[in-house]
């Protein structure tokens, strides 16, 4: 396709206003934690819906946008998820996982035991697809799949933080399951589950810190 072009919508900012908003939006988002303790509180659909809308949003290689994401709120469905997830998991613990792993773990109290897959309103399920395929069915080569998919996952965490949820990124591995009960192609692969609703009363997370600005950047 030829390229088109048309003029950017832009509105500049005043003065001052892009160091507030730098300022809010950082503060909005160091408060987000991994949550594993959910509430069964509903969350709306068009919520979730405009969360995806925001991370369809991403950009991706070749503007490809080499995703899709399941929204699942159906209990059958959380449920046959759970199970799934915790067959491999408990695998992961017993035996799959090296010794180094599970030390690496070790500050996150997690185990196989996976409640929050029934118990949160919302499973979105990322998917990546590694190739497209036309109407003909022919493969259509897709670039920097990881990437995009990951740039579109963040936004779809940070778009579902904004609003007032909590989510957890949550891989069970290893996790071809999910293209099973969710009935998903097989030029897509699953990513991750972003679990998605209110914390429980009382939620608690694990004590971590981020790292210090000079360990993660640095200005040349
Ligand atoms: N998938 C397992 C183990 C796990 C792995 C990593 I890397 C984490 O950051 C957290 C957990 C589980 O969900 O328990």
């Amino acid at each position: 396709m030829p390229a088109r072009f048309q003029p950017l919508v832009y509105t500049p900012p005043e003065p001052g206003e892009t160091l507030r908003r730098a300022r809010a939006f950082y503060e909005q988002m160091r408060t987000r934690r991994s949550v594993r303790d959910f509430s069964d509180r509903p969350v709306p659909h068009e919520v979730i819906e405009l969360a995806l809308r925001t991370a369809a949003t991403a950009p991706s290689g070749a503007n490809q946008q080499p995703w899709h994401f399941v929204a699942v709120s159906d209990p059958a469905i959380k449920k046959q998820i759970r199970l799934a997830a915790e067959e491999e998991e408990r695998r992961f613990y017993r035996e799959r996982a090296p010794e180094a792993w599970l030390e690496a773990l070790d500050h996150l109290g997690t185990g196989p035991e996976k409640p929050f897959l029934e118990t949160a309103p919302w499973l979105i399920a990322v998917f990546a697809q590694n190739y497209g395929l036309d109407d003909a069915g022919n493969k259509i080569k897709h670039y920097y799949v990881q990437e995009s998919v990951g740039l579109a996952t963040g936004l779809l965490i940070a778009a579902l933080h904004t609003a007032g949820l909590v989510t957890l990124t949550h891989t069970p591995s290893p996790m071809n399951f999910l293209r099973n009960i969710l009935g998903r192609p097989k030029n897509e692969r699953p990513v991750m589950l972003v679990v998605t609703g209110y914390p429980a009363d009382g939620a608690r997370v694990p004590v971590l810190s981020k790292k210090a600005l000079d360990e993660i950047a640095c200005f040349v």
